[in-house]
C-alpha cells in the first residue's frame, strides 16, 4: 500500500540551492518511491541555539511504499553518502538535511523515530513551504490544518521565497 509522506529539505553549507535540487533528485531515484508536489524554496533564518549561516528550505511530497523504518534509513544514507555529511554538532551547519514531517496519519513514537515530527508545528521555516503544497493536510495529533498551524505562529522567524 502506498502511504503520502511529507519530507523537509534544508541545507546551509555549500551551494544550497544545488544541494536541495540533488537531494531531490536523489529522492526520486528511490525505489518505490515517487515525488508527487514540491513546494518552491525559501532562505531562513537558523532556528536553535546554534549560530550559523541562513538555510534554505523546502518541502516535499511522495507517495511511497517504503515503510517508515526503510524510508529513513534511505534519507540518513543520501545524507551521509551523496552529501557527505558528518553528524558531529547537533543542531549545526550541515550540507544537507531531510526530515521526515508526516507519513499518511501514522503517529509513531521510536527510538530515533518520531512522526509527526516533534517539532514541525512550531517552525515557519516548515510550515510556510508545507502550506504551499498541502494547507488542507490534518495533522493528525494536534488535528489542525498546516494553514491553520501556520496563522497561529508567532510573528518572527523571518522566511523569505526566493
Ligand atoms: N534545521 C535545524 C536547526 N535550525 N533553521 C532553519 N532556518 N532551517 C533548518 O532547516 C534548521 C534550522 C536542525 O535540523
Ligand atoms: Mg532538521
Ligand atoms: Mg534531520
Amino acid at each position: 500500500m502506498e502511504s503520502q509522506v511529507f519530507i523537509a529539505l534544508g541545507s546551509n553549507m555549500g551551494d544550497r540551492e544545488l544541494n536541495l535540487l540533488r537531494a531531490v533528485a536523489e529522492i526520486g531515484k528511490l525505489p518505490g518511491a515517487r515525488i508527487t508536489a514540491l513546494s518552491g524554496f525559501y532562505d531562513t533564518e537558523p532556528v536553535g541555539p546554534v549560530a550559523q549561516e541562513n538555510f534554505l528550505n523546502a518541502v516535499l511530497r511522495l507517495e511511497t511504499s517504503l515503510s517508515p523504518r526503510k524510508l529513513l534509513s534511505e534519507l540518513r544514507r543520501i545524507e551521509t553518502e551523496v552529501f557527505r555529511r558528518k553528524r558531529e554538532v547537533a543542531w549545526g551547519p550541515r550540507p544537507l538535511d531531510l526530515d521526515i514531517l508526516f507519513y499518511g496519519d501514522l503517529v509513531l513514537e521510536e527510538e530515533g523515530l518520531v512522526i509527526p515530527h516533534p517539532r514541525l508545528h512550531e517552525r515557519r521555516f516548515v510550515l510556510q513551504p508545507l502550506a504551499e503544497i498541502a494547507p488542507e493536510f490534518i495533522h493528525p495529533l494536534l488535528k489542525k490544518s498546516v494553514s491553520d498551524l501556520l496563522a497561529s505562529l508567532p510573528a518572527g522567524e523571518r522566511v523569505t521565497k526566493i
